[in-house]
């Protein structure tokens, strides 16, 4: 009964009034939030026992003391690849062990040489790369420096805090202040703590109550961006692109992944993912933070200015003694202090350092960047074929068509309903046949049914997570009752990852893929709809400690079952709700349950982005929204931009209309089927990002600054992107909309309309008008983009298809360059040198192309079939190809000077072997 209540609310759509915000804790209902922002800046207690100093090759070691607690922590610094620096700092002589996130980590970090440049009792100068850091003794303070400019200050504030364990029998302080010179502090006896205990060892939220049996353990810091004005990252929050003030006017920005049934726009309240990584972005410097913590963490911005520090050479030379600076505050509910800077000293260094430290987006298979199809739910098989004949019938190409929990047997993932899909594989063959995939959901949640062998096995192996008494921890979602895997456990990992084998995972195919909903996780009747945070994860840890990576742990397992069924020969693809720092190395990323109103479709641009900067690259946001019903202009106009986006995939409720694009009028059907195609015609482009995504951390989709880092007017741009370095796109995000402002960055740069070759000039806004089927979409001069103008039924059976290059000449009219990636589109072949990865460059008169890391390994039959060359201002009198194969050859073409665009038909060579087009005039 109370199941069947907690679903009405759950899904009854009619009760749509937004978020309840009474569901989730405000920084004032949690002790350690309250204890942590109330702290007031001033003179920390910490310093640094200099007479402990430890100096190695790659690091610095001490330890620090609490002048108010006598308690000692371990410090060590130490450099990083490519100039960064890494701060942990820990409990000395801990009661009990600390949990730290390394696991999240791409590796352990490679570190290199640091030198100890000065030392004297107040302190210590490092040198890193070209970076260095001023560490200041009393109180504790680091300064990192990129190059020459002091960047980022941690605990200038003073509000560095590290509540160590303790016993609860401990008696209470005596008012004690400890200060003196560092070696009296005694290491076996801390004094006791004299601060505000408030929340610190029982905790109660609506009807739950958080035992909290290991007391206060919460770490916190603050960190200055010294020069900079604008702060972004620290996704998942529905918020502007640009991180606002919280501090004075909201609650801090929260990281606690959460199921947050209809959330809201613009507000700092946690939501599935949590990524504790900031870039910090000037005119002349972007700099990273990132805070390897994964328990509940709450982060303060407050804008402020550095008073008379002439800190940098720039800022000299302006003659100001005013900088702009952030000041942010981190703090975590438990866990250790594990901080890495990276320096940059552009944004481009940027997301290469991130990439160094939590890793990459594994290239993704071919069909995966395509279009997919997605409803809660597909009934049955005859649904399955009756939408998949559908696209064929409406001539709409699409690669992916997925199932969410009805298919199941009673929501016992890994188990068909028997009725509905009485031959999954059949179906999924069926499905395949046209070069298609499928996906059937799959979530932690595991039905507490003795008859379900997932839950037998899991129960007989203790692969659950425990209560706070030991039992299994016992929680409802979809299936009612239900036992939750303890993926922190490897040897849980590796079970689960081999239920994905075909053998185990019956009805399955290799061309079947998975969605892992619910991973935060989310548990009905638990507090904030998620897991006690006294629950017991295997090596006694409490969920509190690790529970914004119970979502990346499950990911890693799925992820590893996906490589093991077909012996480590095809890529994976893995959809997830819950993330953390790392989780692209396993698969995409969508930003949740989503409305269909204008507001969702607008904030997906600024989520998107924050996903993105911080490593998650692969993400998406529901196409139509997820709760309600869009009209058909929102329903176009969302698909025109998720059409741009990195994962594109159309979702809805449940209880919502259905919404396939042919059950519209037939122009609401055609926008949509145009939408999609122009996503089929640009995959080449999108691939070849990702793989260089893979290569580099360069996100796929990109803020403006990250290509014109100097260019201020980007700054604090929400509605308007790059796609890699070539596409600028501003969706039309807006009902009835005749027109959009948009934006051109750059100095000399010009950009050029894709549909209609109008020019435009860098650094100059202008007023475009929309129609229904405009989506603006400008190519920057200067660049060269390989498409696929020929539409097929999906992506694979387009593998041999021909390109089409598109020109855009620079200011000067003469130079362009772009870059193409091919290989099979779904083995790990290319790791072996199996692919093409081919230059193609327009100087004064002359197109050729190049490898750009030669291979000889991977041949493929798909041939130039057209190139389109926009911004030429003559037109030639012969355009000429050679070849190998062929010789010179002269090919047809069409000039027309209104618009200053060269159409070349069929030079016909092999896309991979050499040529060369030539104009002459
Ligand atoms: O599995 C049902 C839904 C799914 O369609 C959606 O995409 C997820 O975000 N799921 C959440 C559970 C409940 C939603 C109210």
């Amino acid at each position: 009964m109370k199941m069947l209540l907690l679903l009405s609310v759950l899904t009854t759509l009619s009760l749509v009034v937004g978020v309840d915000r009474g569901n989730f804790k405000s920084c004032d209902q949690s002790g350690f939030c309250r204890r942590n922002r109330n702290m007031q800046p001033g003179e920390s207690p910490y310093y640094l026992l200099m007479n402990n100093l430890k100096v190695s090759p790659t690091k610095i070691e001490s330890r620090l003391a609490n002048a108010k607690t006598g308690v000692l922590y371990t410090l060590e610094i130490s450099a990083l690849m490519d100039g960064m620096l890494r701060m942990k700092i820990n409990e000395a002589t801990p009661i009990r062990q600390r949990f730290e996130a390394t696991e999240a980590l791409n590796g352990e970090p490679k570190e290199t040489s640091l030198k100890l440049v000065s030392q004297n009792s107040e302190g210590m100068t490092i040198e890193f790369g070209k970076n260095k850091a001023i560490i200041h003794a009393n109180p504790f303070r680091l300064d990192v420096y990129s190059g020459d400019q002091h960047v980022i200050s941690a605990n200038t504030r003073g509000l560095m805090k590290f509540e160590h364990y303790r016993t609860k029998e401990q008696p209470k302080p005596e008012n004690q202040e400890q200060e003196g010179p560092a070696n009296q502090v005694e290491e076996e006896k801390p004094a006791a703590e004299v601060e505000d205990m408030d929340g610190a060892w029982e905790e109660h939220f609506k009807s739950h109550a958080d035992s909290k049996p290991f007391g206060p353990s919460s770490v916190g810091m603050d960190f200055s961006f010294v020069g900079f004005k604008h702060v972004y990252g620290i996704p998942e929050h529905a918020d502007a692109f640009s991180l606002k003030q919280t501090k004075g006017s909201t609650d801090p920005y929260r990281l606690y992944n959460l199921d947050v049934f209809q959330f809201e726009v613009n507000n700092p309240m946690a939501l599935y993912g949590s990524v504790p990584f900031m870039v910090a972005h000037s005119d002349i410097k972007t700099v990273g933070l990132l805070w390897l913590n994964a328990a509940e963490t709450w982060i303060d911005i407050e804008p402020a200015t550095q008073q008379s520090v002439v800190s940098s050479i720039v800022d000299f030379v302006k003659g100001s003694t005013q900088l702009p600076q952030t000041d942010t505050h981190w703090f975590s509910e438990s866990g250790i202090i594990d901080v890495f800077f990276l320096p940059g000293p552009g944004p481009k260094d940027v997301m290469k350092q991130n990439a160094i430290l939590s890793g990459t987006t594994p290239l993704p298979p071919y069909f995966s960047i395509a279009y997919h199809q997605c409803r809660w739910n597909y009934n049955d098989q005859e649904d399955v074929r009756n939408v998949d004949a559908n696209f064929d019938e409406h001539d709409i190409p699409y690669d992916v068509i997925w199932l969410d929990i009805e298919h199941t047997d009673g929501k016992k993932y890994f188990t068909w309903d028997n009725h509905k899909f009485p031959n999954p594989e059949e179906m999924i063959n069926n499905v395949t046949a046209k070069g298609r995939k499928m996906v059937t959901i799959i979530d932690p949640h595991i039905k507490r049914d003795s008859g379900y062998h997932i839950h037998s096995e899991a129960t007989s192996k203790g692969y659950y997570v425990k209560n706070k008494d030991g039992h299994d921890y016992d929680g409802w979602c979809w299936p009612g009752s239900s036992g939750y895997l303890d993926f922190v456990n490897p040897e849980v990992r590796d079970w689960w990852a081999s239920k994905f084998g075909l053998d185990h995972y019956k009805g399955s195919t290799l061309q079947l893929f998975t969605w892992n909903d619910m991973n935060e996780p989310s548990v009905f009747n638990g507090p904030e709809v998620t897991m006690h945070k006294d629950a017991k994860h295997y090596g006694s840890w409490e969920h509190r400690d690790l529970h914004n990576m119970y979502g990346i742990l499950m990911t890693m397992s799925t992820y590893k079952g996906h490589l093991q069924r077909s012996n480590g020969h095809l890529r994976s693809f893995l959809l997830s709700r819950a993330f953390f720092v790392g989780s692209q190395r396993y698969g995409a990323v969508w930003t949740g349950d989503n409305t269909a109103d204008w507001d969702h479709l607008r904030i997906t641009v600024p989520m998107l982005l924050s996903m993105s900067i911080s490593g998650i690259t692969f993400c998406g946001a529901d196409v139509g929204g997820f709760f309600m019903n869009p009209d058909a202009e929102l329903l176009v106009r969302w698909y025109q931009a998720g059409a741009f986006q990195p994962f594109f995939r159309a979702h809805s409720h449940l209880e919502t209309k259905r919404r396939e694009p042919w059950l519209f009028d037939a122009e609401t059907k055609q926008l949509i089927r145009a939408a999609i195609q122009k996503r089929y015609s640009l995959l080449p482009y999108w691939y070849t990002l990702f793989m260089e995504n893979e290569q580099n951390g360069m996100p796929p989709m990109r803020p403006l600054w990250m290509e014109f880092p100097s260019d201020q007017t980007t700054f604090d741009m929400d509605d308007e992107y790059m796609i890699g370095s070539s596409l600028l796109v501003h969706p039309v995000m807006e009902s009835k909309a005749t027109n959009v402002e948009v934006y051109f960055p750059g100095e000399n740069q010009v950009w050029y309309d894709v549909d209609n070759y109008q020019k435009f000039n860098g650094l100059e806004s202008s007023t475009i008008p929309v129609t229904m089927s405009k989506i603006p979409v400008f190519q920057r001069g200067g660049t060269i983009i390989a498409k696929r103008e020929r539409m097929r039924r999906s992506s694979s059976l387009s593998h041999d298809d021909p390109y089409t290059l598109i020109v855009a000449l620079d200011k000067t009219g003469q130079f362009a360059n772009g870059n193409l990636y091919i290989d099979d589109g779904h083995t790990f072949q290319y790791k072996q040198g199996e692919y093409i990865y081919q230059g193609f460059s327009f100087k004064k008169d002359t197109l050729t192309n190049h490898a750009l890391q030669g291979s000889e390994k991977f041949e493929t039959k798909a041939w130039l079939e057209k190139v389109i060359i926009i911004g030429i201002s003559t037109e030639p009198k012969t355009v000429q190809v050679e070849s190998h194969d062929f010789g010179k050859k002269n090919l047809l073409f069409t000039y027309k000077s209104s618009t200053q665009l060269l159409i070349i038909r069929k030079p016909a060579v092999n896309i991979e072997a050499e040529w060369s087009i030539k104009l002459l005039f």
